[in-house]
């Protein structure tokens, strides 16, 4: 067992974790380390390599402000390329030497006598115990695959596999393939394999909106511009950020005014299909936003072609050799197939870190928020584990807009209090209850005019009770706003005094 003592331990090295590592260490920070369970940094986009696997929001945004990227080959870059941008700019930080590959965070206690976080890790030197004054958790919603519950899935004799574990070896060629799931993952498989599988059988619980994808490949004399032209950029990053902002009122108080947008995702539909009972199939019951609006000019058309089914009946069980569903008659069909796909996204309202984490009063952050339900004061900080900041964390989230953007903000708030904590010589910051109270206790009330409320849809935006626990229901200029600087009255802090008395803040 190795000891080590680090100012800060970042767990995660994704967008989340990158980004906190180049500015903790551009802050004077040096001192941390960042654990990663996987071999590379890129979290979900080292993950997701799917077929037809690629951004939703444009890379211009979809980018960190401070590291602009002149060469993106399209306005939507496939997950490839994001991958090597996230690999480079990593590459260029000098922060790698940091990094703890293949390392995974097995326990993190608050230590109150010591005021610090003791997390026990297991990675390729075996295992590690760090003393670290601060914990940041960039280990991000999507990043444990949820399995669909279904009667007889172990069972299966064919290849079985979640979108975000895609296994490269199987080849689909010729085969009878089903996928489980129309989410955003989905839609982007579905037309990347239809050509080449003998039959496709698409099973699909709800219907998404799918809009028109606007995508172009930029020609050279583009990134040209954009790599040479001062500001040129920062002009595209703007105009795409702006463009992306107009969703937040029709999102957060007035879903009406997306009714001539719905127009355009059913014209989408009308397009690419010509019979009408698939039509009536994949048009959605809900209004359009309730779940993420996805974007595919090939989805519809893939859907249409003659080696694939699109089946809304409800799965019942999996035998050794087929996908059996139900219609509503009572009546089971059996369909053969030699691969599933369950393409039926992650465990976004449970933060499966979290299960991991025990705080000053010597429960799990897990069993706090199966309580209290999953909150944080400003989708950072919760009351009894002091020093623990999430990047990514509750209600962060994002139907319309670039998540590293938000990324980008919370890094800058949990820098600002590892920079107050230094400036006053606190061993410790804890948001009080009151605080994340009131925060919440006003996130809600917004919620309540959400389409993601009122749309009439079911979500992973919601919780077992209901409550929206997962999306930034405001502008994300707010949030920039709210996490500019620490807002240390908010706080009980802790002076590094010998009786460890609680100072007021
Ligand atoms: O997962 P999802 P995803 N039986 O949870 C269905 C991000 N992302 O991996 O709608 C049958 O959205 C489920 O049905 P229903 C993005 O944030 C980003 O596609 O719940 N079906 C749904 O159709 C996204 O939101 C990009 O009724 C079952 C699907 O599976 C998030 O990842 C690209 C089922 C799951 O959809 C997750 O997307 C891709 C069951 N038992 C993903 N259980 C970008 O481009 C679930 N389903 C940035």
């Amino acid at each position: 067992m190795t000891e080590q003592t680090v100012d800060h331990l970042v767990i995660g090295a994704g967008f989340a974790g990158l980004c906190a590592a180049i500015k903790l260490d551009e802050a004077g920070e040096t001192d941390f380390v960042v654990v990663e369970r996987g071999a590379d940094v890129g979290g979900t986009w080292r993950d997701n390599t799917y077929p037809g696997a690629a951004c939703d929001v444009p890379s211009q945004l979809y980018s960190f402000s401070f590291a602009p990227n002149p060469d993106w080959s399209m306005s939507f870059s496939p997950q490839p390329e994001i991958h090597a941008y996230i690999q480079r700019v990593a590459r260029e930080s000098g922060t790698l030497d940091r990094f703890r590959f293949e390392t995974t965070v097995d326990d993190a206690r608050w230590d109150e006598a010591q005021q610090r976080w003791v997390v026990r890790t297991t990675g390729p030197a075996g295992p590690t115990t760090y003393a670290a004054r601060t914990v940041i958790s960039g280990a991000g919603g999507l990043s444990e695959p949820r399995l669909p519950d279904i009667e007889g899935i172990e069972g299966f004799g064919g290849e079985l596999f979640h979108s975000a574990r895609w296994d490269h070896d199987v080849d689909l060629a010729g085969k009878r393939v089903a996928v489980i799931g129309t989410g955003a993952s989905a839609i982007q498989i579905v037309p990347a394999i239809q050509p080449q599988v003998g039959h496709l059988d698409v099973y699909q619980r709800t219907a998404p909106w799918v809009m028109p994808r606007h995508d172009r490949r930029y020609p050279t004399i583009e990134k040209a511009a954009l790599r040479h032209v001062p500001g040129l950029q920062k002009v595209y990053r703007e105009a795409i950020y702006w463009g992306r902002e107009s969703y937040v009122l029709p999102f957060t108080q007035a879903p009406g005014i997306l009714a001539p947008v719905q127009q355009v995702a059913k014209r989408n539909i009308d397009k690419a299909i010509s019979d009408p009972g698939l039509r009536a199939k994949v048009t959605p019951d809900f209004r359009m936003g309730c779940k993420r609006i996805l974007i595919s000019n090939a989805y519809y058309p893939a859907l249409a072609a003659d080696n694939a089914d699109v089946v809304t009946d409800r799965i019942t069980r999996v035998t050794p050799t087929g996908i059996v569903s139900t219609a509503p008659d009572g009546t089971e069909t059996e369909r053969p197939v030699d691969v599933i796909v369950v393409a039926t996204g992650f465990h976004t309202t449970e933060l499966p870190i979290t299960e991991h984490i025990t705080g000053r009063e010597g429960h799990t952050l897990a069993r706090q928020f199966e309580e209290r339900g999953m909150a944080a004061y400003k989708g950072s900080t919760v009351p009894g584990f002091p020093n623990l900041f999430f990047v990514v964390g509750p209600n962060v989230g994002l139907g319309h807009s670039s998540m590293v953007f938000m990324i980008e903000a919370q890094v800058s708030y949990v820098v600002d209090a590892i920079r107050t904590m230094r400036t006053h010589r606190y061993a410790a910051v804890e948001v009080t209850e009151a605080a994340e109270r009131a925060f919440n206790a006003d996130l809600q009330r917004r919620m309540g005019r959400t389409v993601w409320s009122t749309g009439g849809c079911a979500s992973w935006y919601l919780d077992k009770h209901g409550n929206n626990t997962t999306l930034w229901p405001r502008a994300t200029f707010t949030f920039r706003a709210l996490t500019r600087r620490f807002d240390v009255a908010a706080y009980a802090v802790t002076a590094p005094t010998p009786d460890r008395e609680v100072v007021p803040a």
